[in-house]
């Protein structure tokens, strides 16, 4: 039997949170952009100080042009770029790793367990990075609710969130995300990270819905460790700017 390595890319995004860093993704939705907008937005990122390229969709199934968005989004960057997959056809061999993920509350066996059981074979054939990571999804009027068929959790209740975090961890996944859903009308409330941050010793990531570095810092202060902004930076990159420049100003200085 080998001894499994941590990739590449998690040996990065592990390396940073140990030293106390918090990270901001950049999402990049093949839905909203073109190739070349998704380029450009990726450069103006990692020149602003972001920590990876997260690339994906709720309603993106096209493989060919998900192999050109990320192949033209790695050309300018040396920032990892991250698969985010909403299903199979979101495997493409030209990113740097994919986030191996299981919708936890989904009432479908195909979004637990179903598509991750036929990926993983073209996972391993194209050498891609696999980072194992439970996926949390809230309320039920996003795109990604209803495609993933999620049971939609209450965003004000953590300690049902709770329960799923540490259901993840305990399966052996080596982060949560925390899903309020893209453009959701209000990021996940303090109180829910805070009560899975406590839950769980796995890094926290939280997306869905932030749009202000008063949304970002009140989420790292809870205790999330990766921040994932992704409409935001579609509307308005300067103001994008502004939450990653919050992020990377903070520093966590507890230790766990
Ligand atoms: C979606 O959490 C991410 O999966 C980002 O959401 O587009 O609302 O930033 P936004």
């Amino acid at each position: 039997m080998k001894h499994l390595k941590v990739g590449k890319t998690e040996s990065y995004l592990l390396e940073k949170l140990q030293r106390g860093e918090k990270l901001h993704l950049l999402l990049l939705d093949p839905e909203e952009l073109s190739p070349e907008e998704a380029a450009k937005l990726a450069k103006i990122g990692e020149g602003s100080g972001s920590d990876g390229i997260m690339v994906g969709g709720s309603t993106f199934f096209s493989q060919s042009f998900l192999d050109e968005f990320v192949k033209e989004v790695k050309r300018g960057i040396s920032i990892p770029v991250i698969i985010f997959p909403n299903n199979i056809t979101s495997i493409t061999r030209y990113a740097d790793a994919i986030w191996f993920m299981s919708m936890l509350n989904s009432v479908d066996h195909y979004f637990i367990i179903g598509a991750q059981s036929q990926g993983a074979v073209l996972v391993k054939q194209y050498r891609l990075e696999a980072i194992p990571m439970g996926y949390i999804v809230f309320g039920g009027d996003t795109a990604v609710a209803a495609m993933g068929r999620a049971l939609p959790l209450p965003p004000e209740r953590g300690e049902v969130a709770a329960c799923y975090a540490l259901a993840a961890q305990y399966l052996g996944m080596r982060f949560v995300y925390l899903e309020a859903g893209s453009g959701a009308k209000n990021p996940l409330p303090s109180s829910t990270i805070k009560t899975v941050r406590k839950a769980i010793e796995i890094p926290l990531i939280v997306g869905g819905g932030i749009r202000s570095p008063e949304n970002a810092i009140e989420a790292v202060e809870a205790g999330a460790d990766i921040i994932v902004t992704g409409t935001v930076a579609e509307e308005d990159f300067d103001l994008c700017r502004e939450i990653i420049a919050v992020i990377k100003s903070k520093k966590n200085h507890k230790q766990r």
